[in-house]
């Protein structure tokens, strides 16, 4: 068995001694997250014992003080996401009458499925009984949700909440019937100080302090504090970072804990896969549609023929093009400008995973981090993936300007 490096400098002495090469970490709200907190360092791991998620996180906080709290919600969420796990698991027995639809349509036009409703209401309930949380906002609520006012409280932020979570709880849900994967998109920020409400405001005047604060959750990916999801496929993977890196777990069912599988993941920096609802293409962009043309035929800038691999579940989709590398992608098209997926939590979140595991991620034209959300269920035209393959999009982009 071999110890962690963090744990070797355990044992030699203190935490402070412990050298990093990224930069110490300064968590500020106007801080971007370019400046990185300090991570654990596994050198390999550990075969017999294993690197659990809860261990992970400690070991985060022992290193970065400021970020202690994180522990906490990120038990809630390891938590939420093992129940999904179960819930999407057993959707498939007869008894569980969890498939199907609900009945309801959600402010998005779209029919919500009944694990759409549940798995909101298990991340909903797990990240309120943290008590870190003040706000937060999800693919399945018309408009994000104050916690406290939910609990009967006065307040929106009360002492300890320092935390606004953004999510989607069952992405790419139109599979599940099926039983294919699914996935959890989560995205934390801080709340913005400058939110807070006057006790003494009447009427309006407290709508509006309400309303500024609730909109804590328009936020840019640049101040993600931490991104995560869960995928629920041949086994459950969690997988997330902190602004250092990204760090994939396993869970082990045998013991009920998320393993570390997958420390430091990079991205390959070019591949051969394209991973688009390429039914779509003739409505495309003209520089998106003649770079997949090219990549189809075999002329594009690395000559080789790509392949397609879409599971029309955004969370499975990328999780194997950070493995394999390519190019996933929901392109905006003549029908719908923006494509389909959210920036708030689908976007940005996954997009601070890509670029954090050495990866792009663009509207063709800007940085899908650096967009400001106006809306809580605002769509942003997607393309992420290998470095190589994703510059290409961009130049292709550029050049027809
Ligand atoms: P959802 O959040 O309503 O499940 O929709 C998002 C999903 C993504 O997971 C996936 O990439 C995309 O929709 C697939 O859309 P399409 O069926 O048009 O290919
Ligand atoms: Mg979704």
């Amino acid at each position: 068995m071999r110890f962690s490096l963090y744990g070797l400098v355990l044992l030699a002495g203190t935490a402070s001694s412990f050298t990093t090469t990224t930069p110490l970490f300064g968590r500020k709200l106007s801080s971007l997250n370019s400046a990185s907190p300090k991570a654990p360092v596994f050198d390999e791991v550990c075969d017999t014992v294993g690197v659990t998620l809860t261990r992970f996180m400690s070991e985060v906080a022992i290193l970065n003080p400021e970020l202690s709290e994180l522990t906490t919600l990120f038990g809630a969420i390891d938590t939420a996401c093992k129940a999904i796990t179960n819930l999407v698991k057993r959707s498939q027995l007869p008894q569980s009458e969890t498939l199907g639809y609900e009945g309801v349509v959600n402010i998005q036009g779209e029919d919500q499925k009944k694990l759409d409703v549940i798995t909101n209401d298990v991340l909903k309930r797990a990240l309120r009984f943290t008590g870190k949380f003040g706000v937060l906002a999800s693919e399945e609520e018309d408009a994000p949700v104050d916690l406290d006012l939910a609990d009967q409280s006065e307040t929106l932020f009360s002492d300890g909440e320092k935390y606004v979570a953004v999510f989607d709880p069952l992405d790419g849900s139109s599979n599940v019937d099926a039983g294919c994967p699914t996935g959890t998109i989560i995205g934390i920020y801080e709340h913005d100080d400058s939110c807070e409400i006057d006790g003494d405001c009447i009427g309006d005047e407290c709508l509006e302090q309400e309303a500024r604060c609730l909109a804590n959750t328009l936020q840019p990916g640049t101040r993600l504090v931490a991104a995560a999801y869960c995928l629920y496929s041949s086994s459950t993977f969690f997988t997330i970072t902190l602004g250092t890196g990204v760090y994939m777990f396993t869970l082990d069912d045998q013991i009920g804990e998320f393993i570390l599988s997958k420390p430091n993941i990079k991205i390959p920096e070019e591949s051969s896969i394209i991973s688009f609802n390429e039914a779509n293409i003739d409505n495309w962009d003209a520089p998106m549609k003649e770079t997949v043309y090219k990549w189809r035929n075999g002329t594009g800038k690395s000559g080789k023929k790509f392949s397609s691999r879409y599971i029309g579940a955004m969370v499975g989709d990328v999780h194997r093009t950070l493995l394999y590398g390519g190019v996933f992608g929901y392109p905006g098209d003549k029908k719908n400008v923006n494509g389909k997926l959210r920036l708030l939590y689908e976007g940005a979140p996954m997009s601070f995973i890509m670029e954090q595991a050495g990866g792009l991620s663009t509207t063709g034209t800007e940085r899908v981090m650096e967009i400001v959300p106006e809306i809580v269920h605002q769509r942003v035209p997607m393309i992420m993936g290998s470095k190589n393959d994703v510059q290409e999009v961009i130049d292709a982009y550029a050049a027809a300007k």
